[in-house]
């Protein structure tokens, strides 16, 4: 077995030091050799205290989340989880004082090991927490029991429902952590233990009496985190399943609530919300990884940006730059625009203010960041260009070929296109290997998502230097490939393409939007175009048109062209799918014109309107989704299916806990997925047409796109 645990006397103190790069995951092999270090340390006369630390960058960042996988029943993990909390026991029986000493994270289960040494010291820049929620879990080695003894029922809650780690000045606040130390952590934990050795002072955290009154406070703080998740956590368990181990060791005391803990932990483990969260934990790592760029692909520093235009997507990208203290110069043609697009970005950051999240200060100092001007000058002094022009083929060539003259040959000139082809753009600018695309998502300052587009002659060092940039820019990057629409918005034509038709076959607006919302969306498909604009993909249509092309094939839906040219957008015009009190405001009503139209599209394709239930609308919608995220894989487009289910919950808010679109539909089983494409190909037409990749992996007996 390697050496994951190593044992070593320093002053009269048993050091022992968790090395299991890179986060010093609790892989069962450390839990032993945990285990086999303390009884080493109380049975070693050489030493009369001990210290648990961890090499590295970091204490324990958990329980090593693969190992999860293995865990096909409640009933394995009810086996193994009773070995772990005899374990933890073990350790916190010790007979010689046990100091934890942390630094970077003590996370799940590393927090939970920390609980059970008798002390623990941190230095001033750790964390701890109990993330586990995150992946649809619970603690699960006595976290729910311990952390309420230490930090009071009412923190603990709060830390186990919402997942954030607490940073160590507030754990020491709260108890969590006994001393913060400057300096060398580890020696001022060793001058620490022998303090507690000298005073023979041993504290069990699982032995800390719970008053009778704060056992009440707890139990209405339990009630009270109840009410309060019915809100806020619609669709997921294990946030309730907190609750109800926290509230099991109040009333009954250390031993059952850790018997209940362990129930609860053994069905959240084995559930469809933990393994699409665990799905997503992994997805979003690996899609920082791009296989033909390796990790030492040299990059260059983003110093100064400047975009070009100021409307709702340029704002917002501008906004990313100044809030990651990057100087961006904004550019739009005149100052009217520019005026309008300043002031949109003012009043966004005014809302944050309002919230407590800004001070004015800041405020002005992000300001300060963002220039505006109305021509090219300092642009040769800039590191990238964002261009955020309308999206219109011949105004982006023509923008692209400017940008290629105004900057400095080594300058990135990245699209904020969100279909057209990228590598159009690139020959206008005449550099083509420092052309590709960043699709921001809208609202571009809020949506985690930025979509990398890669040209054909794209660098690589641009695309290392995007990747960078993202993380930099608080946003998750996906490299993906020059399709029309990309990923997400090449898939999205598929889901816009049911929700039409759904409407138009009898399903009325408000039920589909609603159907999508209760599944865990932010908002339904006629939402979302109210509010990124009616008007974006008529343009869109048009200029598919003039190129012969449409953008799903099947039929086309006659009604959203019929908005657009009534002039109703969306949210911004104050009418489009819905009816609104004025432009701009989120109060909206049903409008019986959408019935009507629909009424009258149906007459003209023959159909007879019928009532259609909610399962058929989310079937649909979800079968054409990952049909064309099949097909997307197969021709490479995107890297791994979990690239696209990262596209999907950052882009467009798909609820984590369902793990994406892919993902879902391996729940729901590829086979069923291809029955359900035959079925609708039956009654609906061949413009259903089954992915040749999962017909492929039907056959051959597959139950994931992960090949
Ligand atoms: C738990 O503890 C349950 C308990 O109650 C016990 C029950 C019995 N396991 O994020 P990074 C990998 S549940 C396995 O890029 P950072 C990660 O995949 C756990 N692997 O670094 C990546 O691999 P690769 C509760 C893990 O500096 C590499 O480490 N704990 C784990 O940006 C670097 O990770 C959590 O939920 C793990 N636990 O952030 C904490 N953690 O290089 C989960 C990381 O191959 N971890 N890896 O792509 C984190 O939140 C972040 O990783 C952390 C570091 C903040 C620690």
């Amino acid at each position: 077995m390697p050496d994951l645990v190593r044992y070593e006397v320093k002053d009269r103190v048993a050091v022992i030091t968790i090395d299991n790069p890179p986060v010093n995951a609790l892989a069962p092999a450390v839990w032993e050799q945990i285990d086999q270090a303390v009884a080493r340390g109380v049975a070693d006369a050489g030493a009369d205290a001990m210290v648990l630390v961890g090499a590295g960058t970091t204490f324990i960042a958990g329980a090593d989340i693969k190992v999860f996988d293995v865990l096909k029943t409640p009933q394995d993990s009810m086996t193994r989880s009773a070995g772990t909390h005899a374990l933890l026991r073990r350790v916190e029986d010790a007979s010689k004082p046990l100091v934890a000493a942390i630094h970077g994270n003590a996370l799940g289960g590393g927090m939970e090991v920390a609980m059970s040494c008798h002390f623990r010291v941190a230095a001033k820049d750790a964390k701890v927490g109990q993330p586990e929620v995150l992946l649809g879990i619970i603690p699960g080695a006595g976290g729910t029991q311990r952390l309420p003894r230490l930090a009071g029922a009412e923190l603990a809650l709060q830390m186990c429902t919402d997942g954030k780690p607490v940073a160590a000045p507030k754990a020491k606040a709260a108890g969590m952590v006994d001393e913060i130390l400057e300096g060398d952590l580890l020696a001022g934990a060793i001058a620490f233990a022998k303090k507690k050795a000298a005073a023979r002072e041993i504290r069990k955290v699982r032995e800390i009496a719970i008053s009778a009154d704060a056992a009440k406070a707890g139990l209405d703080a339990c009630a009270k985190m109840r009410e309060s998740l019915a809100k806020t956590a619609r669709g997921v368990k294990a946030p309730f399943a907190v609750v109800d181990a926290v509230e099991a060791g109040l009333k009954d005391g250390f031993d059952a609530g850790s018997i209940r803990e362990r129930e609860l932990f053994a069905n959240c483990v084995v559930s469809i919300e933990s393994k699409a969260l665990r799905h997503m934990f992994f997805a979003e790592r690996e899609a920082a990884k791009v296989p033909d760029i390796p990790k030492d692909t040299p990059t260059r520093e983003i110093k100064r940006a400047a975009v070009v235009g100021a409307g709702t997507m340029g704002g917002g990208i501008a906004m990313n730059y100044a809030n990651a203290g990057i100087p961006v110069l904004l550019k739009e043609v005149d100052e009217a625009a520019l005026k309008k697009g300043l002031a949109t970005i003012r009043k966004n950051y005014e809302i944050t203010m309002s919230k407590g999240k800004m001070t004015a200060e800041q405020v002005e100092k992000t300001m300060a960041l963002i220039t505006p001007t109305t021509t090219y000058d300092g642009f040769d002094q800039v590191d990238i260009v964002t261009e955020a022009v309308f999206e219109n083929m011949d105004l982006k060539k023509a923008t692209f070929k400017e940008l290629g003259a105004v900057t400095r040959p080594d300058c990135i000139l990245a699209s904020n296109s969100s279909t057209l082809d990228i590598d159009q753009f690139a020959q206008s600018s005449g550099r083509p290997a420092q052309v590709l695309g960043h699709h921001y998502f809208s609202p571009a300052n809020v949506m985690k998502l930025l979509e990398i587009v890669r040209g054909r002659e794209t660098s690589r060092d641009v695309i290392a230097t995007s990747l960078k940039l993202s993380k930099k820019l608080n946003k998750t990057g996906v490299v993906v490939g020059n399709c029309f629409g990309f990923v997400a918005n090449r898939m999205l034509a598929y889901y816009m393409r049911e929700a039409y038709l759904l409407l138009e076959e009898g399903a009325s607006v408000p039920q589909i939007d609603k159907v999508l919302t209760d599944f865990g969306l932010p908002v339904g498909p006629y939402g979302m175009q109210d509010i990124a604009g009616i008007d974006v993909g008529a343009r869109i249509r048009q200029y598919l048109a003039s190129i012969g092309k449409t953008r799903a094939e099947g039929p086309q839906s006659a009604i959203p062209d019929r908005l657009f040219e009534m002039g109703r957008y969306g949210q911004k015009t104050g009418a489009g799918w819905y009816k609104y009190d004025a432009p701009f405001s989120r109060n909206r009503t049903p409008d019986p014109l959408i019935e009507q139209m629909a009424e009258e599209e149906a007459a003209k394709r023959g159909l007879k309107r019928r009532p259609i239930a909610d399962e058929e609308i989310l079937a649909r919608i979800m079968i054409a989704l990952a049909n064309e995220g099949a097909r997307v894989l197969e021709e490479h487009y995107a890297t791994r299916a979990g690239d696209i289910d990262v596209i999907y919950c950052y882009g467009f808010g798909y609820p984590r806990h369902r793990g994406g679109p892919m993902f879902y539909a391996e729940t729901v089983g590829l086979a069923t997925v291809l029955s359900r494409v035959h079925e609708y190909r039956a009654r609906f037409g061949d413009y259903w047409e089954p992915a040749p990749l999962l017909e492929k992996l039907v056959t051959a007996g597959k139950s994931s796109f992960e090949q």
